[in-house]
């Protein structure tokens, strides 16, 4: 850590369902401790979940990590994006398609951004299982900007296939 400079805890949601998708999200897991500026201070149980978009592709393991870290969103954001690419992350699939990595950054502190290249809270958190479940987890008490207390989120949900492994 920098010295003066106090860590931002950020939540990262991984995702996963191609090329041994437990041993994708497991090796990124391992890949997001090794970050610079930056510590893993957990990680939640793996998850099995129904692909939301397209029906015709594999399910996914998900998982959420927490980080505290001294990088600015953007620095995250692109060093996330650096991790997608060296587990061949292809680009040019359809919305929503499969995919052999996905690292989306969840939350960052309190922040709010809605900008072209970031917009935190993901815009899809508030709705989706396999992010809250394991969010969840590891963050029972969290607030979440423009939301609430993720309690209110998840008592509002349809938990139905998101299974832990
Ligand atoms: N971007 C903006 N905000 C963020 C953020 N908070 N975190 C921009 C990460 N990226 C963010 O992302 C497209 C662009 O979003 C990036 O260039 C970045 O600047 P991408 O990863 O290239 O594309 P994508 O992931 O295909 O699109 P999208 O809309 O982000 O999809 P999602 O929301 O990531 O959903 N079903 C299950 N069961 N489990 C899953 O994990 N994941 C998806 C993908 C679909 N269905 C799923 C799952
Ligand atoms: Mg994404």
């Amino acid at each position: 850590m920098m010295p003066g400079t106090s860590p931002t805890v950020a939540y990262v949601g991984l995702g996963s369902n191609l090329d041994d998708p437990i041993a994708q999200v497991r090796s990124a897991l391992r890949e997001l401790a090794s970050l610079p500026q930056t510590q893993l201070a957990h990680a939640s149980a793996l998850y099995r979940s129904p692909p939301l978009g397209p029906a015709n592709q594999p399910d996914y393991i998900n998982a959420v990590a927490e980080l505290h870290t001294t990088l600015s969103p953007v620095a995250l954001l692109e060093a996330l994006q650096n991790i997608e690419q060296a587990h061949g992350r292809d680009r040019h699939g359809e919305h929503w398609g499969p995919r052999t990595l996905d690292l989306d950054v969840l939350l960052y502190g309190q922040t709010i951004l809605d900008g072209p290249r970031l917009r935190v809270p993901h815009p899809g958190l508030a709705a989706r299982a396999f992010v809250l479940i394991p969010l969840a987890e590891i963050a029972p008490a969290l607030q979440v900007p423009a939301h609430g207390p993720l309690s209110g989120l998840l008592a509002g949900l349809d938990a139905a296939g998101t299974e832990r492994l």
